[in-house]
């Protein structure tokens, strides 16, 4: 029989490679590994809120019905909070920073940055939804860990990964040496490596844009797009259109199976939509770890300054080719296609 390698044991053999703090960074990815369990659990029965009683109201068991971003924000945070290993936790779904403030976890070296549950409009619809997590080293020496602490540039991630609740569940993570991806198997509760050394397909045959939008896209996006629908036996084009609208589950398919996910910038929103430090960052880290790419139409999106915790920038990530081509409509460089 084929030995099967569950998430804990994974962390625990690689963590030779992990530059700093061995042990602590490997209780904090088991840690989000528990959580994601729990919250697994709960998406899972989202169908049976008409059943059990809609958010804000009580169930049959008397217990108060919770929307189910919330519910993932509270479950990973008080997972980081009783784990000790992480200082301060930046959530999407909190205004500030939780500064984790207990004996054991105000000396603690990591930080990490959460969006709890991406996508979170198609919950109710049972289309897949996903958790990003980002982990950096704490920078500032002792004393209360700082906002700064929280404001560095993508480059400084020490691990990043995401969960992606789906027609199966998975996790997947890097900590800068390759991806690895793991597939819940529900019947023994445990993460199984079910997809190791990930690597994303220099160029594919899928594009991901909200194309409702089209009518606000910079000129270089429109013309990518029509690009995209052009035919040409020579690049398998037409592409064909994916987009979930879940950012999580565009990203992985387009990992697995090669694309590009667009999220433009616009006259009224130059940024976009997107989170630079809980979305564009830690997806950023794993696609180009898998040998993909990510920019904002001018730079890597890993290279990009940190001013604010909520700051949102456009993003054009997925495979090098693709992500190249996109980023010569941008320019208006003549391209020879
Ligand atoms: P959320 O964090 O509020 O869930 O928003 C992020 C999501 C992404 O997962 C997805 O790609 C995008 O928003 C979809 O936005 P739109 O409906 O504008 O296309
Ligand atoms: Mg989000």
């Amino acid at each position: 029989m084929p030995k099967v390698a569950t998430l804990g044991q994974f962390i625990i053999e690689k963590q030779a490679d992990f530059p700093y703090a061995k042990g602590e960074l490997s209780r904090l990815l088991r840690d989000i590994g528990i959580a994601a369990k729990i919250v697994n659990r709960e998406v899972n029965k989202a169908g049976l809120v008409d059943i059990l009683g809609a958010a804000g109201q009580t169930n049959i068991q008397g217990e108060r019905q919770q929307k189910l971003d919330v519910y993932a924000n509270e479950q990973f945070i008080s997972a980081l909070q009783s784990g000790g290993e992480c200082c301060i936790v930046a959530s999407e779904e909190n205004e500030d920073i939780i500064l984790i403030d207990s004996e054991v976890s105000k000396s603690a070296k990591y930080i990490v940055a959460i969006d709890p549950l991406d996508g979170s409009s198609n919950i109710d619809v049972n289309v897949p939804v996903g958790t990003i997590f980002s982990i950096y080293r704490r920078k500032s020496a002792d004393g209360p860990a700082l906002i700064s602490d929280v404001l560095q540039k993508g480059t400084q991630q020490v691990a990043a990964g995401y969960i992606i609740y789906g027609s199966s569940t998975m996790l997947v993570y890097t900590t800068g040496c390759g991806v690895n991806g793991f597939t819940l198997d529900p019947s023994i509760g445990e993460f199984c490596l079910s997809h190791p050394e990930m690597k994303m397909p220099k160029t594919g045959t899928i594009y991901s844009i909200n194309e409702g939008n089209y009518i606000h896209f910079p000129d270089g996006v429109k013309q990518y797009i029509k690009y995209c629908q052009v035919e040409d036996k020579a690049t398998n084009r037409p592409y064909s259109s994916r987009y979930i609208g879940s950012m999580v589950a565009d990203l992985h398919r387009n990992l697995i199976k090669g694309g590009i996910f667009i999220y433009p910038g616009t006259a009224s929103a130059p940024k976009g939509k997107l989170r630079l430090v809980y979305e564009c960052n830690p997806l950023a880290f794993i696609i180009e770890q898998a040998g993909g790419k990510a920019t904002d139409g001018e730079s890597r999106i890993l290279d990009l300054e940190v001013i604010e915790l909520h700051q949102r920038t456009p993003i054009f990530i997925g495979s090098k080719e693709m992500v190249l081509i996109a980023e010569a409509f941008l320019h208006e460089t003549s391209v020879t296609l």
